[in-house]
C-alpha cells in the first residue's frame, strides 16, 4: 500500500475529490430553508432546528399544540451522485415522523430523541429537485415513551437533518442509525491498554467486492501509534462484521476528568485500488469503573465521588430548538462550575454534547426517557426496546458514557393513582417489572462494560417489587427539605436503604428547590423559593454525601430551568430547580459549588442576590461568600471590616450598611471579588419617606419586580413609623398558592396570601398616594371557573363554592364594597384595585378588610406618591 494514499483524512478527501468526485462518502446538511405548516394551507419559511412549541408552550392562552406538523424541502441531486446509495438521516424528531421523497412513504420513526435514517435512492431522480416531505406528531401517543413527564414535549425536526451520499461499499449506516463501528476497550491499566473495533460494511452492489480497511491510533498530538490494516472481500448485497484488534499500547495515558487524554481512532474503507470509499472518526479514552456498595465509584482504579448536574436540552425562548453553539456552552459551564459528572436527563442529548464530555472530561449517565409509568403493549415494550438499542449503538463510542439508564421515577403515578384498583396496582407491578427486566438485559447485552442504573422516586414501592434491584447502581431522586421532611433527613434515609440493601451501589440521581433570582430572604424556608434556600439544600446535601463513602455522588437537579407546561410556580410553566436560570445566566449556587468543586485556582465570590438591599428596621445584613480558601478579609467601604473563615465554601457576615452604593471586597489568598450593594434603608418611613413602597404581603421572602423597578418588601406585624399587618386583626394565617396567576407577570406577589387580616398600616407621611392593592382568590378548585363563565353556571355548581365577600376601605372610605373575587372573577386571576388617597394628620394610610362571609384576603401593597 503506498503511503501517499494514507498520509492523512483530509488528504486523501482531497485526493478523491480531486480524482473520483463521486465515489468519496459524502455527508450535507440540510437544515436551512425548510417549509413549515400546521395545516398544510398556510407555509412558512424555517431552519432546523425547529419546533413549533416554543412560545405556545409558555402561554396560558394559546395552550401548548400537541398534533401534527408538516414540513417540506425540495432538494437537487446531481447526476454525478447516479451510482452513489443515498440517506436521509434525521438526529432527532419529536416524537413520530413519517418521511416520504418524491410522494412515496419512505418510512416512520417513534420516538423524538434518538437518530434514524431511511435509505432513499430508488425514490430520488438525478439531475433533477426532489421533494422531501416529514409529518411531524407530537400528540400523546400510549405506545411511545414518555407518556408523562415534567417537562414538555416540544414537537418539531429539533437537531440536523443530513442527506448522506455514499459509495456501493460503505460503514453500515442501517445499524439503528449508528456510524457503523463500535469501539471496544480490553486489558485497560496503567501499564497497557487495548482496542477492538468492531466494523460492519455493507455492500450495495450486485457483484462481490474486494475492500481494504485501514485502521489508525494517533495520539493527542495527532502521532501516529498504532495502525492496522485488512483486506477482505464482500459478497454480492451483503453485510460483513469484521474485528480488527490492535495489540495493547504501553503506559497508555487514561482518561478522567481531571486529565481528559484523548487519543483518537480513525478509520479508512477502500476500494482494492486503494481509492476512499468511507472515512470516519472517534475519540478514545482509557479508562475503566467500578461500583463497590460501599465504597463508592472507582475510575481508573481510584475512588472518585461523583458531583455534577442533571441536565435538560431546552433553552428560554428556543424550546429544544437549541443551536448547538449554546448547547456545547452549557457542556462547558457545567465543567467551569466543577462538575465531573452529568446526568443527560431524561433522554439522550445531542451526540455532539457527549464528543464535548470527552473532551473537557466529564463521567456521563445517559437514558431512554420511559417516565412516570409504561403502557401494557408489545407496541410500547417494543418502541422501548428499539430506542434502548438506538440509543446504544449511537453513543457507543464516547468515552465519556460509562452508565446507561433506562427507567425514571417508573412508578411514580402507581403511587399517586388513585383510580386503579389493587389489582390493577399489582398488575402494573408486574409489567412494568418485565419491561424493566428486558431492558437490564438488552443494555447489559449491548454495551457491556458499561455501568447500568435507574432512576427512583422516594418510594418504597421500588423495594418491595425488587425493581431497584435489577440495575447496578440506582440512583434515588430525593426532594427532602422540598416536596417533603427536612434537608437534615437525606442522611437518615441514605443510612437506613444502606443496611438495609448493603450490596446496593446509589447514588443521588436528583435534588434541589426552586428558586427564583427576584426572591430574596434573611429567613430561608422550604417552599419559598429564595436563592438563599437554594444555598441551604444544596450544601446541606453536598456534605451529607461527602460523610458518606457509601453514596457513590450526586446529580443535582438541574443545570438550568427548564420548560415543564403544566407547572405553574413563580415562573409559570418552568421547572425552577436550575443552578442556572432558564437563560444560563448563573443563580448564586453555581458559584458555590465553584467553591467546593474547584480546587485548582484559588476562587472567591460575594454572593449579591439583586445588587439590591432592602433593610428593615436596622442597618445590618448578612452578607454571603464563596470561596474554596479557608481564610479572607472583608472590607466594606474600602475599610477592613472582618477576618473571615470559609466553612465548606461558605462564610457568612453581618455587615453594617449606609443608605447608598456601598462596595463589599473580600480578599483571599491570590483573589479577591469586590460587588456594589445598592443599600436602601426602611428605618422611619416618616422621617426617611419613599416615593414608592412595595410589600409582599403575607410572607417573609421579598421580591423583585424589575420592571417596575421595585421591591415588594418583605411581609411582618405593624410596628411604629414603618409598615405592617395588625396581629390581632384576624388570624392572620400566611398562605402560599403555588399555581399559575393569570394576568400578571408576578406570580410571586400573589402567590403569598395573608388570610383572615383585616388590619394593615403603613406609616407613609402626609400628602396624595396612588394605593394598588393585589388579590387572588386562592380556592384551588375549578369552581369559580364554572361560576365566572355565567353560561354555563348552574345552581348547584354556585352552592359549592365558598363566596369570599368583603368590603375594603382605605382610612376609613370604601374603595369596594363586597368584594367576591369567586363572583366576579376567573379562576386563580390576578386583580389590583387602585384608588386614590389624600392622608393628612399624620394618621398614615390604613387598609381595612372588613369581612362580611368567609376569610379576608391580601397578597400586596403598592403605594406610589403623587405629590
Ligand atoms: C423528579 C423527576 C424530574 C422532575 C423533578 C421535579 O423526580 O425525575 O423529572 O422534574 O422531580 O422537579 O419535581
Amino acid at each position: 500500500m503506498s503511503h501517499k494514499i494514507y498520509l492523512n483524512n483530509s488528504l486523501s478527501i482531497l485526493i478523491c475529490v480531486a480524482f473520483s468526485f463521486n465515489v468519496f462518502a459524502q455527508t450535507k446538511i440540510i437544515n436551512s430553508g425548510w417549509q413549515y405548516s400546521e395545516n398544510k394551507a398556510n407555509w412558512e419559511t424555517i431552519n432546523i432546528p425547529h419546533t413549533w412549541n416554543n412560545k405556545d408552550a409558555f402561554d396560558d392562552e394559546s395552550g401548548y399544540r400537541r398534533g401534527l406538523g408538516y414540513y417540506q424541502k425540495q432538494i437537487f441531486v446531481a447526476s454525478e451522485e447516479k451510482e452513489n446509495i443515498h440517506y436521509l438521516k434525521f438526529n432527532a424528531v419529536n416524537q413520530e415522523a413519517t418521511v416520504f421523497v418524491n410522494g412515496h412513504n419512505v418510512g416512520n420513526h417513534k420516538g423524538g430523541y434518538t437518530a434514524f435514517n431511511f435509505e432513499i435512492t430508488k425514490y430520488l431522480n438525478f439531475n433533477d429537485f426532489n421533494l422531501i416531505e416529514v409529518t411531524v406528531d407530537n400528540s400523546h401517543n400510549e405506545n411511545i415513551p414518555p407518556l408523562d413527564a415534567d417537562f414538555t414535549f416540544y414537537g418539531g425536526i429539533y437537531r440536523d437533518v443530513e442527506l448522506i451520499s455514499v459509495p456501493k461499499q460503505h460503514l453500515s449506516l442501517t445499524d439503528f442509525a449508528s456510524d457503523g463501528y463500535y469501539i471496544n476497550y480490553y486489558n485497560v491499566s496503567e501499564e497497557q491498554a487495548g482496542v477492538e473495533v468492531k466494523l460492519l460494511v455493507d455492500n450495495f452492489d450486485s457483484f462481490k467486492s474486494q475492500n481494504h480497511l485501514y485502521l489508525k491510533i494517533l495520539d493527542a498530538e495527532g502521532q501516529l501509534i498504532l495502525e492496522e490494516h485488512k483486506d477482505f472481500k464482500l459478497n454480492a448485497a451483503t453485510s460483513k462484521d469484521i474485528t480488527i484488534t490492535f495489540p495493547e499500547i504501553e503506559n497508555p495515558k487514561l482518561w478522567s476528568p481531571n486529565n481528559p487524554n484523548l487519543y483518537k481512532l480513525e478509520i479508512t474503507l477502500t476500494d482494492k485500488k486503494g481509492d476512499v470509499l468511507d472515512s470516519k472518526s472517534s475519540n478514545i479514552g482509557f479508562r475503566w469503573v467500578t461500583v463497590d456498595a460501599d465504597k463508592g465509584f472507582f475510575l481508573n482504579g481510584k475512588p472518585i465521588k461523583l458531583v455534577g448536574v442533571n441536565r435538560h436540552q431546552d433553552y428560554e425562548s428556543y424550546g429544544n430548538a437549541v443551536p448547538l453553539s449554546l448547547q456545547k456552552k452549557d457542556i462547558e459551564l457545567i465543567k467551569e462550575m466543577g462538575s465531573n459528572v452529568i446526568r443527560f436527563a431524561h433522554y439522550p442529548h445531542a451526540r455532539e454534547l457527549y464528543k464535548k464530555c470527552d473532551e473537557l472530561g466529564i463521567l456521563v449517565w445517559t437514558e431512554i426517557p420511559i417516565v412516570n409509568k409504561v403502557t401494557n403493549t408489545d407496541a410500547f415494550f417494543n418502541v422501548s426496546k428499539q430506542m434502548q438499542k438506538e440509543h446504544i449503538k449511537q453513543y457507543y463510542n464516547f468515552p465519556s458514557v460509562v452508565m446507561i439508564g433506562y427507567m425514571n421515577e417508573i412508578f411514580l403515578r402507581l403511587a399517586f393513582d388513585k383510580k386503579e384498583s389493587d389489582e390493577e396496582k399489582e398488575d402494573r407491578k408486574q409489567f412494568t417489572y418485565n419491561l424493566a427486566k428486558q431492558l437490564e438485559d438488552l443494555t447489559r447485552t449491548e454495551a457491556p462494560n458499561h455501568i447500568t442504573v435507574m432512576a427512583l422516586h422516594f418510594n418504597e414501592l421500588y423495594n418491595e417489587t425488587k425493581i431497584a434491584d435489577l440495575p447496578m447502581l440506582v440512583g434515588w431522586n430525593l426532594y427532602f427539605g422540598w416536596y417533603h421532611d427536612t434537608i437534615e433527613d437525606l442522611g437518615v434515609f441514605l443510612d437506613d436503604q444502606h443496611q438495609r440493601y448493603p450490596n446496593r451501589s446509589l447514588l443521588i440521581s436528583e435534588y434541589g428547590p426552586g428558586a427564583d433570582v427576584r426572591i430574596s430572604t434573611t429567613e430561608p424556608l422550604r417552599y419559598d423559593y429564595s436563592q438563599d434556600y437554594q444555598l441551604l439544600l444544596h450544601s446541606g446535601y453536598y456534605s451529607q454525601v461527602m460523610e458518606r463513602d457509601f453514596v457513590t455522588g450526586m446529580t443535582a437537579w438541574n443545570f438550568a430551568d427548564f420548560g415543564s407546561e403544566f407547572r405553574g410556580e413563580t415562573i409559570p410553566h418552568v421547572n425552577q430547580k436550575g443552578i442556572m436560570q432558564y437563560n444560563r445566566e448563573p443563580k448564586e449556587v453555581y458559584y458555590w459549588y465553584q467553591s467546593v468543586l474547584k480546587t485548582k485556582e484559588p476562587f472567591v465570590h460575594i454572593a449579591n442576590y439583586q445588587n439590591q438591599l432592602n433593610l428593615i428596621e436596622n442597618n445590618t445584613h448578612e452578607i454571603v461568600v464563596f470561596s474554596n480558601q479557608n481564610k479572607g478579609k472583608l472590607y466594606v467601604n474600602d475599610v477592613l471590616y472582618k477576618d473571615i473563615n470559609f466553612e465548606l465554601g461558605i462564610a457568612k457576615i453581618e455587615v453594617p450598611f449606609k443608605q447608598g452604593l456601598n462596595t463589599v471586597k473580600v480578599e483571599t489568598a491570590n483573589t479577591t471579588d469586590e460587588t456594589d450593594f445598592n443599600v436602601e434603608l426602611f428605618q422611619n418611613l416618616k422621617t426617611n419617606p419613599k416615593s414608592v413602597l412595595a410589600i409582599n404581603v403575607g410572607t417573609h421572602i421579598s421580591f423583585r419586580d424589575a420592571i417596575l423597578g421595585v421591591t415588594f418588601l418583605k411581609d411582618r406585624p405593624y410596628s411604629d413609623n414603618l409598615y405592617g399587618y395588625l396581629p390581632n386583626s384576624g388570624k392572620c394565617n400566611k398562605k402560599l398558592i403555588p399555581f399559575n396567576i393569570s394576568n400578571t407577570i408576578n406570580e410571586a406577589v400573589y402567590q403569598t396570601v395573608l388570610v383572615d387580616c383585616n388590619d394593615y398600616k403603613v406609616d407613609v407621611p402626609d400628602g396624595k398616594y396612588k394605593v394598588t392593592l393585589y388579590f387572588v382568590e386562592p380556592q384551588l378548585n375549578n369552581k369559580t371557573k364554572v361560576l365566572f363563565n355565567l353560561k354555563e353556571a348552574n345552581d348547584d355548581s354556585e352552592a359549592d363554592v365558598m363566596h369570599r365577600i368583603f368590603d375594603i376601605k382605605l382610612n376609613a372610605k370604601t374603595i369596594s364594597s363586597q368584594f367576591n373575587m369567586a363572583k366576579m372573577y376567573d379562576d386563580k386571576y390576578g386583580i389590583t384595585q387602585t384608588s386614590e388617597v389624600n392622608i393628612a394628620k399624620n394618621e398614615g394610610l390604613t387598609i381595612q378588610l372588613n369581612p362580611i362571609k368567609g376569610e379576608t384576603v391580601l397578597s400586596g401593597i403598592l403605594i406610589e406618591n403623587l405629590d
